[in-house]
Order: C-alpha cells, then structure tokens, then sequence
C-alpha cells in the first residue's frame, strides 16, 4: 500500500461514527415470542450510547406472516416480529429519536435478514449505502440478538470495511445453546471487532 501524503492526511476528514440499535424489539424481549434472557436491558444502555455518536439507526426484524423463517414454513424459528404485530415493535423503553429505521427478514422465500446490512429504510436506502452517504467510518453495535443478528450485522460490517465497536453490555444471547452468545462474541474479536 502506498503511503498517504501529507496533504491527504491533513485534509482527508475523519469519519463519523454510528450507533447500530440492532432489533430492539418486543418479541425479542421478557413476555416476546422470542424472548432473549434479560433483553430489555439493553434500552437504557442504547439511550446512553446514542448521546456519544454522531448519528444513529436501528434495525427491525420485519417477517410476513409466512416466512421460510418460521419452523412452520421450514426454519427453525417460533413466529416474531410479524409486519404490524406490537411483537415487532421497537422496546417502549427505547428511545428512538432521530434514528433512521431500517427492515428486514421480509422476503418470504428466504431465511436471510440476520444481518442488519441487508435492511432497507422506507426510502429504499439500504444500511450500507445510507452509511457511506452520513460519512460514517465506524459503528458502535448494540441490540439483539448476540448469536445471530448482532452478529451478523457485526461481522457484515467488518467485511465491508467498518471499523466495529461492539457494546458488550448492550447486547444479549439467544443461547439455543448455552455459550453461544460467548462464542459469537469471540468470533466477531477474532474477525476485528473491538469491545467496549
Ligand atoms: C434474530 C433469530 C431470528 C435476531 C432474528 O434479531 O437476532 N434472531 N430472527
Ligand atoms: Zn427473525
């Protein structure tokens, strides 16, 4: 790689940093159809995180009513975060001020959508390009779950070029089986992330 000259590196602006609310959502939450352990403790730390980026978005897991998601059509998941059910509702404890909201999971044929980069905003925009467009270099990831979504949109990131900073505290597991959240975690250090 060739070294950049000064001028680039006076001049070239320092990227910004977004915070990734990753499906902070009822039904991943205590009473929810999949309810994660503990997972409407993350509200208030994601509250907290969002006073220290320079902007935020946030992730839903949008399934239709058939899914190739669902254990019923095939996959391996109890229905969640059905389009218009208060189980995909955003936490009422989250506070979603100025986040720019992005969906997915809503194709019926496909078992995909862990990852909160294949999420597309009402406009259409998906997460990378809206990302690319705010300036954003670096993303502080929270949200649910940590085996899969959080994940995902973790290791998405990093193969895409984002510097990741994972909010270890705001985060919570799914643990199918016990350790799994322990073990993404681990995967997601070992591919670049960094835990704060
Ligand atoms: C998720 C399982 C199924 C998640 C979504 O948001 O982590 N997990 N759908
Ligand atoms: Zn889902």
């Amino acid at each position: 790689m060739v070294a950049p000259s000064s001028e680039e590196v006076m001049t070239k602006p320092k990227g910004k940093t977004a915070l990734v609310m990753v499906d902070p959502q009822n039904d991943f939450c205590p009473g929810g159809s999949l309810a994660v352990k503990d997972g409407d403790k993350v509200m208030s730390l994601l509250n907290d995180l969002k006073k220290k980026v320079d902007l935020v978005v946030a992730t839903r897991d949008w399934h239709p009513k058939i899914t190739k998601h669902f254990k019923e059509f095939g996959g391996i998941w109890p229905p969640h975060c059905v389009q218009g059910t208060r189980g995909a509702e955003f936490h009422p404890d989250l506070d979603l001020e100025d986040a720019v909201i992005f969906s997915k999971g809503t194709d019926p044929e496909d078992d995909a959508g862990y990852s909160g980069f294949d999420g597309v905003s009402a406009l259409g925009t998906g997460l990378e390009e809206y990302l690319r467009l705010a300036g954003v270099d670096t993303l502080v990831v929270g949200g649910l779950a940590t085996d899969y979504c959080v994940k995902e949109t973790v290791l998405e990131g990093l193969k895409r070029g984002f510097k990741v900073v994972v909010a270890v505290d705001a985060i919570r597991a799914v643990d199918l089986e016990p350790g799994n959240g322990e073990k993404a975690l681990k995967e997601m250090v070992e591919a670049g992330a960094v835990l704060i």
